[in-house]
């Protein structure tokens, strides 16, 4: 069976009302055992403590922030086709198709390294914390190359500072899940299993840095990172970490895998610099979904305003 993207409106919020009837026809149909029969189904009707949790502050009133620089949003359809996701197959629709093999539930995250209070948490933990629950909101942003998506999550930062981190704790190291047996693109060596990324500390702890877990009023889809990625909005798509379960911080710089699968054409920073071509593309000009030209790309995307200061003195050249 296909992958089916969630059939909500492309609204930016799923109607509540409209959202629990949806939910009691789930639970309902699940429980006259007709799952499978259902048309569109998106997620398993299974109870998921981190998801029955999360969908109740999703549908919420948040505070929203647009940073979309006057573009509309990518539609719901767009966004959920056409993914970069290896763990499933290197083509754009192979997550779409084959992302209901990521087993979401139950998911835990570990926190590790330089911090004071390390440890492996049930996602549903990780997210009850209140300092959460009081800064998740809707972020409308730019993602380079693509699209433009309203996320929501909330500050990496805030997770991080929970944690307390230590005087040596210089960089944030990701890793995703690594499952060969559901994953079926780790059965291939394209890069080095699990995906891992990193950030400098001080990029990990600025506001834009959002660890995400859902998108226009509803969880992340699977293929969209489930259940909780990174968006760093100033950096190409690759820095954006889908499926995490670790995080650690560590005072040597890490070498993420696309650096150390080909460190010619991928830089630690990955800061969209319309100056830098990669070694086989310019990449002064780029294209959105649903879009038959080509635009300028911004430097950081367009959010120099809010990042370019991470960077000053630096030779952006030689640290691409
Ligand atoms: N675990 C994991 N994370 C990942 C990737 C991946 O293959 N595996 N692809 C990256 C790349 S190259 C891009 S462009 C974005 C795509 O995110 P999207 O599919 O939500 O647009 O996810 C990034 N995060
Ligand atoms: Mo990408």
């Amino acid at each position: 069976m296909r992958y089916r993207y969630p059939r909500i409106p492309e609204s930016e919020v799923t109607p509540r009302a409209l959202f629990e009837s949806r939910r009691r026809f789930l639970r309902h149909g699940a429980a006259l055992g007709m799952a499978a029969a259902l048309p569109g189904l998106a997620w398993s009707p299974s109870a998921s403590a981190w998801r029955d949790g999360l969908q109740a502050s999703l549908a919420a009133d948040l505070p929203s922030v647009s940073l979309a620089n006057g573009e509309p949003l990518t539609s719901l359809r767009d966004i959920t086709t056409y993914n970069n996701f290896y763990e499933f197959g290197t083509g754009k629709r192979d997550p779409e198709t084959f992302a209901h093999r990521l087993v979401t539930d139950p998911w835990s995250l570990t926190i590790e390294g330089e911090v004071d209070k390390a440890g492996t948490f049930a996602l549903e933990d990780v997210l009850k914390h209140q300092d959460l629950e009081e800064r998740i909101y809707r972020l409308r942003c730019v993602e380079a190359w693509s699209k433009v998506v309203p996320w929501i999550g909330f500050p990496l930062a805030a997770l991080l500072k929970r944690h307390e981190p230590t005087s040596r704790a210089r960089y944030v190291v990701f890793e995703s899940i690594h499952d060969p047996d559901n994953l079926r693109g780790q059965r291939r060596s394209i890069i080095e299993w699990p995906y891992r990324e990193a950030l400098r500390i001080d990029e990990a702890m600025h506001p834009l840095t959002l660890l995400a877990v859902g998108l226009y009023g509803e969880v992340l889809p699977n293929q969209s990172g489930a259940p909780i990625r990174l968006v760093v909005p100033w950096k190409y798509g690759f820095k954006s970490i889908k499926s995490i379960v670790r995080i650690a911080l560590v005072e040597e710089r890490p070498t993420p895998s696309w650096v150390a699968q080909n460190p010619a054409e991928y830089g630690f920073y990955a800061n969209v610099n319309p100056q830098v071509d990669h070694p086989r593309w310019s990449q002064a000009r780029e294209r959105r979904i649903g879009e038959s030209g080509r635009r300028q790309t911004l430097m950081f995307n367009g959010y120099g305003e809010q990042v370019a200061s991470l960077y000053a003195g630096m030779d952006l050249s030689e640290h691409y």
